[in-house]
């Protein structure tokens, strides 16, 4: 098992959190709760890194269309709904159509690319870019501070719910995407004043 203090976790400023200027905060907040940036870089994406960087089994695609569905219901619309919006009521076509959606919005802009580490990095950067959807992110979170976007919103205008932020869910996810985008790049090793001495 790895140090505790050895934690990392992936996160990327998307185009959307670039674009609102947010870069500077959201780097901010990882390091004011004692986090630490072990990787750092601006870049644009292309396709096929955005297409390997979403995991492509069903499994996880058809749980964005069981997300969307779910919301759909939540707000009293129905899989008739689903259907006429996504032309199938068929959840993994529904979900395949939002990860296109989602490859599309990545491209559109440059985003910022970072490790982060230090105890629980997983959960703990989670905690503080707050829930996938802006609109149920309690305030003092990223997401609930600076965005407010819905899926019912998102799937009405055929683009993927904006919440600035993509921040890997599980040490096992951390360590892909790691792997996958900073594969060839240096992570570095520093002491932190007041955490690591
Ligand atoms: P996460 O980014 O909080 O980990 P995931 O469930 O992994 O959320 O979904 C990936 C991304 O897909 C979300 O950040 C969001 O941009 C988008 N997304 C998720 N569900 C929907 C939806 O129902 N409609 C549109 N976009 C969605
Ligand atoms: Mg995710």
């Amino acid at each position: 098992m790895i140090h505790p203090k050895e934690e990392k976790t992936f996160v990327m400023v998307k185009p959307d959190g670039v674009r609102k200027g947010l870069v500077g905060e959201i780097i901010k907040r990882f390091e004011q709760r004692d986090l630490k940036i072990v990787a750092l870089e601006m870049f644009q994406a292309t396709r096929d890194q955005i297409d390997n960087h979403y995991p492509k089994d069903e499994k996880w695609i058809r749980r964005l269309g069981e997300k969307t569905l779910g919301t759909y219901e939540k707000y009293g619309r129905t899989v008739v709904d689903l259907e006429k919006d996504f032309g199938s009521s068929d959840l993994l076509e529904v979900g395949k159509q939002v990860r296109g959606w989602l490859v599309e919005f990545m491209i559109s802009a440059p985003m910022v690319r970072m490790v982060v580490q230090g105890v629980h990095s997983v959960d703990m950067v989670r905690k503080i870019v707050g829930p996938t959807m802006p609109y149920m992110a309690d305030m003092g979170t990223i997401r609930g501070d600076f965005s407010v976007d819905s899926p019912l919103m998102a799937n009405v205008e055929r683009r993927p719910v904006q919440n600035l932020i993509h921040a890997s869910e599980t040490p096992e996810e951390a360590m892909h995407e790691i792997e996958h985008w900073f594969g060839t790049k240096t992570i570095y090793q520093y002491k932190r004043f007041g955490i690591d001495e």
